[in-house]
């Protein structure tokens, strides 16, 4: 991680930060998943094959732990689940928490920001729970779900700036952006 930008809400600090989230040392990482916990493309299909190796394997352990932590076989925006971070554990990865976002298609409302919201809200909560002192979240729903980049991001700063306010452990929140080029539209925009 080369440079990063980096904002103060209470006791939090929220950076932007470029990098594969796979490999990134936070304690927790976030998945944006789908309500399934099918890990076919994008960056789940990444942290899956960093953490099994066999992504057919982490679906397996995903929706294991999907019934038992949820009960049913899917999540609705702001339930998530945990799974293990296996390999990634290398890294100083313990835990990866499957959240799922909004699908936008390009179009956004209210509707849609409630829902990212609720997404990162329930990551954020479960990190506390957890104990864990960092979390790294990817750019959720800015790729195939196809929603406006910089209205995530927007939407990241605005949770982070209300959740700084009662937040406990958890110290640092990193959203990792994976090309540059998402990075330097970031910076722009927190
Ligand atoms: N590290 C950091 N960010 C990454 C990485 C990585 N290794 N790989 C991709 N990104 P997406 P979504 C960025 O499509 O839009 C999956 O199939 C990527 O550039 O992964 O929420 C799920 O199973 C983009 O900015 O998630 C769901 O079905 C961001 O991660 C669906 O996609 C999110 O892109 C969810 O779509």
């Amino acid at each position: 991680m080369e440079s990063m930008s980096e904002l103060t809400f209470g006791s939090l600090t929220f950076k932007v930060a470029q990098g594969d989230i796979t490999r990134f040392p936070a304690e927790a990482i976030v998945n944006a998943a789908n309500k399934y916990l099918e890990h076919g493309g994008g960056v789940a299909y990444a942290i899956a094959k960093a953490a099994s190796g066999d992504v057919r394997e982490y679906i397996r352990i995903s929706k294991e732990a999907m019934r038992e932590q949820i009960g049913r076989g899917w999540i609705e925006h702001g339930e998530v689940v945990v799974t293990p971070a296996m390999k990634m554990e290398q890294y100083g990865i313990r835990y990866v928490i499957h959240t799922v976002g909004p699908y936008c298609g390009g179009k956004w409302d209210e509707d849609k920001k409630e829902k990212l919201k609720k997404a990162i809200l329930g990551a954020l909560k479960k990190a506390e729970e957890l104990g864990v002192k960092s979390i790294a979240f990817p750019a959720i729903s800015a790729g195939i779900y196809g929603c406006p980049f910089e209205e995530v991001v927007k939407t990241f700063r605005e949770v982070l700036e209300e959740f700084g306010k009662e937040a406990g452990n958890l110290e640092k929140v990193y959203l990792v952006l994976y090309s540059e080029r998402d990075y330097e539209r970031a910076l722009r925009v927190v």
